[in-house]
């Protein structure tokens, strides 16, 4: 099962925001992730922790690209992502179809998707975690101001911190997509960037930048049949694990069938998959879930 919750507040004051169409990820148009520039991995990140945190136990990692070590969810953990989208967004009219700004956030998507690294990776990322097994995912959208247009003070104050990232990083984030993508020289970049500084400074241009987080979790599945999975049934009971249950009817021979022995070559059970990682032997998986 899987669920999608939208954010209970409004993202911006409401007069400010002509229409909220930003709340469903499909329509917030292309979006993208920094993956190409951006590398932060923190591994037993308990520093990190908050009170949202705290129903999630401890933070394992934090990566937007595949520099980190091999990190494998424990059972029962969860999966966190918080990505950023491209182009930026506009509700009110305010971003001109002509400006720099505008046509700097659809010149960074389309040179990431380019090179197979579409910075809107992050609106397909429910349903490519759906596809890979995960359940209970929750994915919600998130709009940071480009500076401090919005009245309400508390997205008032994001736009500072959005607008200061994104101004002081601006050459950093778009060198490589320009010069190596657009092929443009990097003169031709730093002058069309003053411009959209000047714009990502402008108040008047009520844009934002869409950023989707996402929770989800892998669900265990045990295979067996009742009498076998017993030991195990009761190691996932005593650590409250969630997870599903395919009978194995030992009786109708169903351990000896071919697409069964693909996972486990001697025809018995039980057997536990964890993300596609397949154990078998009782004890083996109890020790696992365990550890
Ligand atoms: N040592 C293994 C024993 C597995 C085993 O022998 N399972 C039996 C059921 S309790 C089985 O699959 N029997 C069917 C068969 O051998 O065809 C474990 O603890 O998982």
């Amino acid at each position: 099962m899987s669920t999608t919750e939208q954010p209970t507040e409004t993202p911006v004051a409401a007069e400010e925001v002509a229409s909220p169409a930003t709340s469903d990820p499909a329509a917030a148009g292309p979006a993208a992730g920094l993956e190409a520039e951006v590398c932060v991995t923190v591994v037993d990140a308990d520093d990190h922790r908050d009170d949202a945190d705290s129903a999630l136990g401890d933070v394992l990692g934090v990566d937007l690209s595949p520099i980190q070590p091999d990190l494998n969810l424990t059972p029962g953990g969860y999966i966190e992502h918080s990505d950023v989208t491209f182009p930026c967004g506009c509700d009110d009219g305010t971003l001109p179809e002509d400006s720099a700004l505008k046509k700097w956030g659809e010149m960074v998507l389309s040179a990431s998707q380019k090179i197979g690294r579409p910075l809107d990776s992050a609106i397909r990322y429910k349903q490519e975690m759906e596809e890979a097994g995960f359940v209970d995912i929750v994915e919600y959208v998130d709009l940071w101001p480009i500076n401090k247009w919005p009245k309400d003070p508390k997205y008032k104050e994001l736009g500072l911190w959005n607008n200061e990232n994104l101004v002081g990083g601006l050459s950093g984030l778009s060198m490589a997509l320009f010069t190596r993508v657009h092929n443009w020289s990097t003169q031709e970049l730093e002058a069309f960037l003053v411009d959209v500084r000047k714009d990502m400074k402008n108040t008047k241009i009520h844009s934002y930048i869409t950023i989707i987080p996402s929770i989800a979790t892998m669900v265990l599945t045990l295979y067996g049949s009742a009498m076998s999975t017993a030991r195990v049934h009761v190691v996932l009971l005593e650590l409250a694990l969630e997870y599903k249950h395919i009978p194995i009817d030992i009786s109708k021979g169903e351990q000896k069938h071919p697409s069964y022995m693909k996972m486990q070559p001697f025809g018995k059970v039980p057997v536990l998959d964890d993300d596609g990682l397949v154990i078998y032997e009782s004890r083996a998986i109890c020790r696992y879930l365990a550890r």
